[in-house]
This record gives structure tokens, sequence and C-alpha cells, in this order.
């Protein structure tokens, strides 16, 4: 039986990054397509190397040849420019959407059939002119953003309560920008809510406060690391887009933030937005409705409505 097909589109330093972990785990028979001549062909060659040091057995090309993307079941998208210091994910929108625009012709002239997972930032603008252009039904087009979101939201519950990160499970909704959603109530630590911990750890009044701090961290992430690195994280974006290609290959039913087209759902028509999903074979499986009480439903129309305007600005 052959291994599926996957195609990263994007060979820089999240598409080399995913290319290494989805080898690592066998996932596939790896394809890492790039516009600059000879880069993927030089990452895969190291990647292909190391095989025998870590033993996994797939086939891994790198191509500048878009032929080579044809028949791809699973594509994921990291083409285009990341920020730079001082620049926020907006303002990639112009150089981004042209790049998008032409990878996603690609995509529906090469690989009519495949699932896409798209990073491309401003993501939620970027997968909807990726949709728009492929034609795709809308389980099989997803932004990868929530993942990421809510595993920077856990990492810091788990930092600031001191216990495994295996044990916090946390969840952000909304657009991949300053106004997204970190849910706080329904974050918790196997169960416990991060609420009670927090109390009882720092009595009832600094909890609130620190849950605020950790909220705010969490919508500033992105812009955190590029301060620091000078150039965009990579290594959490690639293990968050590992964690929605696994869960469409291995078939897992996973419950991820998604961001998904919604046709009505959380009162929202036409628009990408990160919500929890049930993530399979088929793609978008399930859109999860949550109730929302008043404070997050205000918060979450205030990140759609950033969502629209960036994407009305893009006259689809
Ligand atoms: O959570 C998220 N969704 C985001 C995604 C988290 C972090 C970074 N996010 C965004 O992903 C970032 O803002 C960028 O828009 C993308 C890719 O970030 P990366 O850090 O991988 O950028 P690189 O290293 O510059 O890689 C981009 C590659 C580069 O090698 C270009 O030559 C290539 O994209 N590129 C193309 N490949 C194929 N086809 C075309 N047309 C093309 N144009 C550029």
């Amino acid at each position: 039986m052959a291994r599926r097909k996957i195609a990263l589109i994007g060979g820089g330093q999240i598409g080399g990054t995913l290319a290494h972990l989805l080898a690592q785990r066998e996932l596939g028979d790896v394809v890492l397509f790039d516009v600059v001549k000879d880069l993927p062909q030089g990452k895969m060659l190291d990647i292909f190397e190391a095989g025998p040091v870590d033993g996994y057995d797939c086939r891994l090309l790198g191509s500048n040849d878009p032929e080579d993307i044809r028949g791809a079941e699973l594509i994921v998208v990291t083409a285009g420019l990341p920020r730079k210091p001082g620049m926020s994910r907006d303002d990639l929108i112009t150089v981004n959407s042209k790049i998008i625009a032409g990878v996603s012709e690609l995509i529906r002239d090469k690989a009519p059939d495949a699932i896409v997972i798209l990073l491309t930032n401003p993501l939620d603008a970027m997968v909807t002119l990726c949709r728009k252009i492929t034609g795709f039904p809308r389980n099989r087009i997803m932004g990868m953003a929530g993942v990421l979101d809510s595993g920077r939201f856990a990492a810091f519950i788990a930092a600031e309560l001191g216990v495994s990160v295996q044990d916090v499970h946390a969840l952000v909704l909304g657009g991949h920008g300053d106004e997204m959603v970190p849910l706080v109530r329904f974050a918790n630590v196997s169960g416990i809510p991060v609420s009670v911990l927090l109390e009882q750890k720092f009595g009832t009044e600094r909890a609130g406060e620190i849950m605020n701090e950790l909220v705010d961290r969490t919508r500033r992430a992105g812009g955190e690391i590029v301060g620091l690195m000078k150039n965009s994280a990579f290594i959490s974006p690639a293990f968050s887009a590992l964690a929605m290609a696994e869960a469409v290959l291995c078939d897992r039913k996973r419950v991820l933030p998604v961001c998904a087209l919604l046709e009505g759902e959380y009162g929202v028509d036409g628009y990408f937005v990160g919500v929890p999903c049930i993530v399979g074979a088929s793609g978008i499986e399930k859109i999860i409705e949550l109730e929302l009480n008043d404070e997050e439903r205000g918060m979450f129309e205030e990140s759609v409505s950033h969502v629209k305007s960036l994407v009305d600005g893009l006259n689809l």
C-alpha cells in the first residue's frame, strides 16, 4: 500500500521544519516545493541523510517544479513572507495575496482533490483567498492559527501553575490577530478550571490579574518572538500544522481550533474564523458551536469584525 503524498508549498523556516517532522513520523511521502532554486532540494537531501540515523523511511523530494505537487492528497501552504520587527501580520496582505493567488491556482490545477492546510499570514484573509480561487468545499480547506495560539496559551498557563503541559487544555477562538479570544472559562488542567488553581495558588484578586496577563501575553506572543528573534516563529507553527496534518492523515477525529469557513455557525456567514472543529480523514468533519457568555461573545464579535474588514479589503 503506497504512502500518502503530502506536498508542502513553501520550503522556508516552517515548511522545512514541517518536512522534517513529517518524515520523522513517516506520515507519508513528502514533496517540498519552493520557488527559490535548489533551496528545497538541499533541505530534503539533508533530511534524507538523517534517515538512517533516526530510522525513518519515506520518499523525500525537494523541487522547484510545480508539476511535482500533482496528485498530492494533503497540502500545507506556508508560501509567503513572514513579518519582521515592527510589522503587523496585516502588513503582509498585499505581497502575500499575490503569492497565495498563484499558489491557489496551482493547487486547483494540480491537486484538485487535496485537503489544504494554510498558514500564510494574514491567515484569515489568505485562507479566504485560497478557498475563493480553488473553489474547494469548506471541509477541505482550513487555516492553521488556533492550534498555535491555544498552545501558547496552554504553555503560559502551565508555566504559571508549575504543572505539566500535557495536562493543560486551552482554547483560543476568533481571528489570528491581537483581538483573538483565549477562552478563560474553558481553560483547564486535567478538568480542573484554571481559575480554581490560580485562586488556590495566588488568592482570588491576584488570580484574576494573572489570568489577564496570560491572555494578553497569548495575544502578543507572535510579536514577542519576532521582537526577540527578529524573525517569525517557526518551530511552534510547524508543530501546530503537524497536529492538524496528522489528524487528517491518521483520521484522528481531533478536536482542534481551526480557521474554518462559517456558514451561519456562531452567527457568522461566509468568513473564515477560528472555532473548535473535529478534524479527521475528510478534513473538517464537524464545526462545534459553543454557548458563549456576553463577554466572550463581545470579544468574539470584535475579532470577527477585524477579520471581515481585512477580507472585505481584498474585494474578492
Ligand atoms: O500561525 C500561523 N498561521 C503563522 C504562520 C505563524 C507563524 C508564521 N506564519 C506565516 O507563515 C508567516 O507570516 C509567513 O507568511 C508564512 C511562512 O513563514 P516562514 O517563517 O516559513 O517564512 P519563510 O522562511 O520566508 O518561508 C516562506 C517560503 C520562502 O522560502 C519563499 O521562497 C517561499 O515561501 N515562497 C514560495 N514558495 C512556493 N511558491 C511561491 N509562489 C512562493 N513564494 C514564496
